[in-house]
């Protein structure tokens, strides 16, 4: 605009300055009654320079929430409940549902003797076994049986039921995609024709028929779907791998020995939205730290250890779990003893979007400066 258009502008509107920034408050609240809104308003919170998020790192110590879950073990059923569980909620999460902003984790318990209704739904499930033996998933027709360590997967829209036939409490992580599904709008969930599945496959069918390297032929149906054909990845087997891995080479200076769990019909992802990864932090190793558009929750399989998140310092020991959003600076490490920490990540979504950015810390030699400890009052 010329310096004489402007001029005869105000003088249309009849306005100072003071005057054409209320008229900016009233054409704005126009549009806002209207259902619009003028982008240079919010430009710059909308389109920031790198991720900004709500979410903070956060960990839940399993000494506090193992009598968290006992107790609701004795306040309500699973038939009451449908699924008795405790969410992971993130405090910086507006939607109150995950632990970072795409990733929801929670523990479930199931007493023996009780059983949790069939059902199916969009969002994908992983369960990572903590404590108790013996406790089933029937996925599909087929039992799937529980040990610590084991990882199970529920696949979006698959027939899944839990029972417990057997003498001890079972508890497990829980990882689903639910705030991702949940901001697609994109959420079903079906009751089954009844409380429990027949079991109406062999045992560990999945695993025997495409688990091992020794992929069925004929009439058999190839796996559909894009998730894995395998419905538990055995601790033993995940272990024994670490194991070999740690005598193979060197430990990767940002992860440790690290695992993926792979889809074996593709090499790719067991889930398109979530993945899983075990890695070995061998006692004494201090990883660099750096920062990824991948978020994670981490949960400490064997050992302990700290990780040090956005200059924060998180103690943690077997049975904890802790949430790592997106673009926070983190690094790992073991003091008096080896560390096993198995994470969910969103990493599986992000790679064909193209989203994918990993960043070793710049300063300090790649490592972070610890400003406090999560959990202590600061000063
Ligand atoms: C679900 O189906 C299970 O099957 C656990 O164990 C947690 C959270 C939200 C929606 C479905 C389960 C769930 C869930």
């Amino acid at each position: 605009m010329s310096r004489k258009s402007k001029a005869s502008a105000s003088a249309a509107t009849g306005s100072s300055t003071g005057g054409r920034e209320q008229n900016r408050e009233q054409y704005y609240a126009e549009l806002e009654r209207l259902q619009m809104g003028a982008l240079w308003t919010v430009y710059r919170t909308v389109l920031t320079r790198e991720p900004q998020r709500r979410e903070v790192p956060y960990l839940w110590p399993w000494e506090m929430v193992r009598p968290q879950l006992l107790r609701a073990g004795e306040m309500v059923s699973t038939d009451e409940a449908e699924r008795r569980v405790l969410m992971f909620l993130n405090p910086g999460n507006p939607a109150r549902i995950g632990a970072t902003a795409t990733l929801y984790a929670a523990a479930q318990l199931i007493l023996p003797g009780e059983s949790a209704r069939a059902h199916r739904h969009s969002p994908a499930a992983l369960r990572f076994i903590i404590e108790g033996s013996g406790a089933f998933t029937c996925v599909e027709g087929e039992k799937v049986r529980m040990s610590p360590g084991d990882l199970i997967l529920t696949p979006s829209m698959v027939w899944h039921d839990h029972g417990n036939d057997q003498d001890q409490a079972v508890m497990w992580l829980d990882g689903l995609d639910i705030p991702l599904m949940a901001s697609f709008n994109c959420m079903f969930l079906e009751e089954f024709t009844s409380e429990v599945q027949q079991e109406s496959m062999p045992p560990s069918r999945s695993e025997k028929l495409y688990g091992r390297g020794l992929f069925p032929s004929g009439s058999t149906p190839e796996p559909k779907g894009p998730y894995s054909p395998v419905w538990a990845y055995r601790w033993t087997q995940a272990r024994e791998a670490l194991e070999c891995l740690a005598k193979s080479g060197d430990p990767d200076e940002f992860d440790g020995h690290l695992i993926r769990y792979a889809n074996p019909a593709s090499g790719g992802e067991i889930l398109p939205t979530m993945g899983c990864r075990v890695q070995l932090i061998p006692k004494g190793m201090h990883c660099r730290a750096r920062r990824q558009t991948a978020s994670s929750v981490y949960h400490v399989a064997e050992g302990s250890g700290y990780s040090v998140l956005d200059g924060v310092r998180f103690d943690w020991k077997k049975g904890d779990t802790f949430a790592v959003p997106v673009w926070c600076w983190q690094e790992h490490a073991a003091e008096t003893t080896d560390a096993v920490l198995f994470s969910l990540t969103d990493h599986p979504l992000l790679a064909p979007l193209g989203l994918v950015r990993s960043q070793p810390y710049p300063e300090n030699n790649g490592f972070q400066a610890v400003r406090s400890v999560f959990g202590e009052q600061p000063g």
